[in-house]
Formats: C-alpha cells, structure tokens, sequence
C-alpha cells in the first residue's frame, strides 16, 4: 500500500459513521438490526444475578469497570491509577503511597489491557491484572474485594502498551514498551539527539513474577530488544505454553511522523520469545545486573495500608549474546493484535494496513528455528522465513483488524477499526463464515474465556471507540460504548448497547460462579492492624504530636466516636483514622469535614481509613457521614472546633453530654 493509499484508508476511518450512512452498511432503523427476542435475552429480572462479570479497562480514566453480562449494567468503578473522590483511593493516607512511581506521585495513567488470571491456561477468578501506559505500571486487582493491592513500577520502559498479559499459570504478567528509548539504566546516556533513533534507541519486554499463593510482583527479568514499537502480546498455551508472541510495528526505526514514516515496510513483525529459556538463563546468571529506579506499592488487607518501596535492579538479557530466546516473524503490515488460539497452534497477527490476516503455526515455527530457516536477521535477531511459519491467510477479512478473540468451537472473530464491524472466521480452513456490523468503529473484543484454553463462548462484546448517533446528546463528548452480540448459533445476533465509563479498550469476562462465592463481605474487626485504629469505642481518643493532632474515630450506626473534638488550632495537621466498627455486609461509613482539600472517604466495615485535614481559618466545622447507612444516617454527625494558633483551649474529645471531655492530651 502506498502512502496515498494509507491517508485515504486514515480519512476513511475518520469519515466512517459519515460513510456508513452513504454506503447503506447501516440499517434504517434498529428494528433492522436487531431481532424480536433481544430484550428477553438481555433482560435480568429484578432480583436476579447476570452470568458474568465484564471487567473492563478505563483507558484515560485510569480505572477499570465492572459490568454484568448479559445485563450490560455497570455494577463498580474500581480506582486503580486514577484517584476517585468517592471513595478516597490515592486521597486517603493509605491509598496515597499506591500512586507513587519513581517521577513522584502520579494520580492517572492511561489503562488498556485487563488480564484476569489463570490456571493450567483456564480463569481461576483470583486476580485481575492492568496496564497503566503511560508512566508504565502493572497493577493487580484482587477479585475477592475488587480493590487494587498492587502496582508495579516498570524500569527500562516507556508507555507500557503489550501488557500485562499472562502465561497459562500465571507465572508472569508481560510488560513490552510501546515506546523505544534510551534506556534508564546508569550505564546509558539518556542525553542524545532524537533523530539518533537508530543508534541509540532500545525496546525492552520485562517479565514480571507473580507469586502463586499470594499474587506478589516482582520483575524477574527484562530482554533488551531492537528500537522498534511493541504494541500487543500473547502468552503461549498447551504446546506454545512455554513461548511469549508480540507485535511490533515501526521497525523502520521512525522518530518522526510515524503515521506516514513508520507505515512504509510491507512487512513488520511478531517476535516469538522463548521465556522458559529466559529462566534458564537467569537461573544460569547470564544476565547482567542494570542500575535502575522504579516503585513498587504493596496495599496490605491487615493494616488497610499501602505501601511504596523504591527498588534498584534489575537482569537483563541479551538475545545478541543469547542466541536462542528471540526469533522475528514477517508480519504484514503495522501488527496490532496478536492473539494466540485456545489450542496454542496457531498465532494470528492482526496488521492494522494490512489486507489479509496472517494465522502462524507454532509447530511450523519451531521447525523452521531448528531448520534455521531464517531470512537474515534484524538488529541481530533471526527473521524467520514468512512462507515456513505460515499456517495461512484470512483473505479479505475486512479493513483494519485489530483483535482477535476465540470461542473454543474452531472459530476465531476479528476487529475491524476502519470497516466497523467483527468478522468470524474459521481458524483450520481461513474462510470468513460471518460478519456483523459494529456501531461504530470497535476496538478491542472480547468473548468470555476468549484469550484462555477453555473459552466459555455464548457472547462477544464490542468495545467501540465512536459512539456518534447511539444515544442521547450529552454535549460534545457523547458516552463510551459497548455492545453485546449472541454469538451462540452460527450468525452474531445484535443483542444490547450499553454505555461504559472512561474509553473501554481491552476486557475480559468470567462467570459469575468463578468470582460471586468469594466475596469479602467485611473485614474482621480482630484481625484489623492499623496502628491507629481504634477496634471499639473504649479505644476512641483524640492525642497531639507536635503539630499533629491524631483522632483515632470509630463510626457504627448512627454515629461517630468522638463527634465532638476542641483544642485544634490553626498550624495543626489533623489526622481523622476513622474505624468502622460494623462487622455485616454492605454497611460502610463516608466522613467528610468542610472545606477538606483533598476528598471524603468511605470506610469498609472493619477497616480504618485516614483523611488528613489541614484548617485554614478559625471556627466550629462540621463533620459527618457521607454513605446514608440508617435511618439516623442524617444524624451522624459532629463538631470540631479550631482555635487561633497560640490559643489554650486544650485538646479534648468526647461523645454524647454525659461523658465530659476525657482527652488524654499527650
Ligand atoms: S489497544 S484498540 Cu491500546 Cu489494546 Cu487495540
Ligand atoms: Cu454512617 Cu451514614
């Protein structure tokens, strides 16, 4: 294709609700698209579950959301590189160290990619994994409080786009940097000119450890890779388990301009990577030690606090040197998606300008390594030859794929961006069976159990990036869209738009068995170790530290323990440790003080959370509850009062008129 043929296919793309409307892709009404038994199949009486949990990556918004299926009801936001004012994460004292990376704090990221755990290749509902892109992070959700515990820093990276994908057993979440670099480590020079790309530009892909009984990170080991974009990724599975597949695109080594400069070769890459051998030879101590600096922020569900730790090292392999980790595979043209199929076979490469979609053998691969079948190297990574990994090539697929999901029946359904809509083909023979129209422009989708060895069929979900004329107006920015087709018989049947927050981009869904019976309800007052909690009202106090007031707070329905607090005076920091006492389900607390700069937050039962509060002028502020909780939920509420600096009204505390001021004041 040629660069006039590229902005043509761009202005396309950019023109296509407009050109769907011209060319009659799109039926007149909904009643076209849409069969008379749609509602029944999305409806979920009042009352009842849905029977899988969409989890969803935010893009911008940093969060990820979690939907029922085939309901499309959104069910939770969870903050994780995002903060969020309705819960206080990454405002309360303990969630703010989650947030920190090796630039400082940094309360957003750019999430894409969810990965939910697995084991021998199939969902165990334990974990979901997601990218932050920007300043790149892993992050690790534990699906039994839908709540972050983990973030990761990764070194030696820059936008952290093919992750954090996983192998079967979840031995490893992957992080491949979308953006060449020089690189951070000591022993590089990070101060060159930009059109020294070539020269001094480096890629890297880490791989980050996942402890199997606990879900703890840590990066095991990085590979120093060519200069070139690494966009998506793939563990391998069965007879693939021990390979890792990632995309890349501008191996012409562009810094500028990539839309026309980095579009130029017919052919980029899939770089299949060897990681059991990865191990082998850090085990072997051959890789070599890089100064680096990056965070690493541990949440504990026994103190309710996180933690960040600042790490200094890490291996990293050399393929150069290494001569049997890393191979390239031709893929046409600027790969985005790439998939690997529930049999671990076949490979597919979804090249983003490319007019057929390539589907590699994993057994052709690894005759073609041990043939030595290569086609020269790149950077000094053997090319294998395109004709000796070929499975074969889907033809005229559509325009634009991106992502390929599977639903374990022998068929394989495609994304495409420019031509909106999902194509399904059949994996052995590469015939286009079907093909539906998206509204509009999809990205990613998924099937539930798609990107695992048993995929659980029945729905795919579109995640669409234009939502144009599919609702309401609400003012130039329109809702993010998903939607749900029945993909059970052998056409996809339209079934439910729904609307999502943030940009949907990757997701995945589990059934709800998998994740529903574990559920934390509440944590267990006993077991709570927050050093300032206070596990019953006896333990209320409020005490000074210098300039510190601390108030160690219970709330239980309706009221909070001390509600009445004297003796702050302007310069002091106030520290609220709110403990919420109940110990049944579905009670927490808010708390909330005027003119906070920060957020309120919302206390779990059993958990104690901490909001920091800085007076700036003199006076009685109001404290309450911000969760209604009883029917006294208006009721509680309470004073504190804040004094002129110098001023000696001392510090005291108290509840109810009976119990005068008892303030141990320190
Ligand atoms: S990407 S729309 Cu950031 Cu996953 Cu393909
Ligand atoms: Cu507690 Cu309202």
């Amino acid at each position: 294709m040629n660069n006039r043929h590229l902005s043509i296919l761009i202005a396309a793309a950019l023109a296509l609700p407009a050109l769907l409307t011209t060319s009659g892709c799109k039926p007149k009404s909904i009643g076209a698209a849409v069969e008379g038994d749609a509602a029944q199949k999305v409806y979920v009486a009042p009352g009842k579950y849905d029977e899988f949990y969409n989890i969803v990556s935010g893009g911008f918004n940093g969060q990820v959301s979690v939907y029922g299926i085939p309901s499309g009801r959104l069910l939770r936001i969870i903050p994780v590189f995002s903060q969020f004012s309705e819960n206080g994460w990454g405002y309360s004292e303990e969630t703010k160290p989650m947030l920190n990376t090796s630039h400082g704090f940094v309360p957003w990221d750019d999430s894409h990619h969810i990965a939910l755990s697995t084991t021998n290749g199939e969902h165990d509902g334990r974990w979901a994994f997601v990218n932050g892109n920007n300043t790149p992070r892993i992050a690790r959700i534990d699906l039994k409080t839908f709540r972050t515990v983990e973030i990761i820093e990764i070194p030696n990276s820059s936008g952290n786009h093919s992750s954090p994908f996983l192998t079967e057993n979840t031995e490893y979440a992957v992080a491949g940097t979308r953006f060449s670099y020089p690189m951070d480590d000591d022993n590089s020079n990070p101060d060159v000119a930009i059109n020294t790309y070539k020269q001094n530009f480096k890629g890297t892909v880490s791989f980050v450890g996942i402890n199997p009984e606990t879900g703890r990170m840590g990066i095991s080991f990085q590979v120093l890779l060519p200069g070139v974009n690494f966009d998506l990724s793939r563990g391998g599975r069965g007879p693939s388990h021990d390979w890792f597949f990632f995309s890349c695109y501008n191996t012409e080594q562009a810094n500028t301009l990539l839309e026309v400069n980095a579009s130029q070769k017919d052919k980029d890459f899939i770089m299949a990577l060897n990681w059991k051998k990865c191990e082998e030879y850090v085990k072997a101590g051959k890789g070599k030690k890089s100064k680096v600096r990056y965070a690493h922020n541990v949440f504990d569900e026994k103190t309710h606090t996180g933690t960040s730790t600042i790490e200094a090292e890490t291996i990293v392999l050399d393929p150069k040197e290494l001569k049997d980790i890393v191979y390239f595979m031709p893929c046409p043209k600027s790969p985005h998606g790439c998939d690997v199929d529930p049999s671990g076979e076949f490979i597919c490469g979804s090249g983003k300008l490319a007019a057929v979609i390539p589907v590699f053998s994993f057994s052709k691969i690894q005759k073609a390594i041990a043939d030595q079948n290569f086609d020269g190297d790149y950077d000094g990574i053997p090319v294998l030859k395109y004709d000796a990994v070929l499975h074969g090539e889907v033809k005229k697929p559509g325009l634009g794929p991106l992502h390929t999901e599977f639903d374990g029946k022998g068929f394989a359904y495609t994304s495409f961006f420019v031509s909106s809509e999902i194509v399904k083909w059949n994996i052995q023979t590469l015939e286009v069976v079907d093909r539906v129209p998206t509204y509009y422009s999809i990205g990613h989708l998924s099937i539930p159990g798609g990107p695992t060895r048993k995929p659980h069929g029945k729905y795919v979900i579109a995640y669409n990036k234009i939502t144009k004329d599919r609702y309401l107006p609400t003012g130039p920015e329109l809702t993010q869209s998903a939607q749900l087709y029945d993909i059970s018989g052998d056409k996809m049947k339209l079934l439910l738009d729904f609307p999502t927050t943030g940009e949907p981009h990757y997701a995945e869904a589990i059934p709800a068995g998998l994740i529903q019976p574990n559920s934390v309800r509440f944590f267990k007052i006993e077991e709570n170790q927050h050093p300032y909690a206070a596990k019953g009202e006896k333990e209320a106090k409020a005490f000074r530290e210098g300039n510190k007031v601390h108030v160690n707070m219970t709330s239980i329905r309706s009221h909070f323990n001390p509600d009445n607090i004297e003796g702050v005076k302007m310069g002091d920091e106030v520290y609220f440790h709110v403990t919420n006492l109940e110990q049944d389900w579905d009670v927490p607390h808010g708390f909330a003080v005027k003119g906070a700069n920060n957020a309120e937050i919302l206390i779990m039962p059993g958990e104690t959370c901490t909001l920091k509060w800085v007076p700036d002028r003199v006076g009685v502020f109001p404290i309450y509850c911000t969760d209604f909780c009883s029917a006294l939920h208006q009721e509680m509420q309470g004073y504190v009062r804040v004094s002129p600096r110098g001023s000696n009204v001392p510090l005291t505390f108290s509840t109810g008129n009976k119990a005068e001021p008892t303030g141990a004041v320190k």
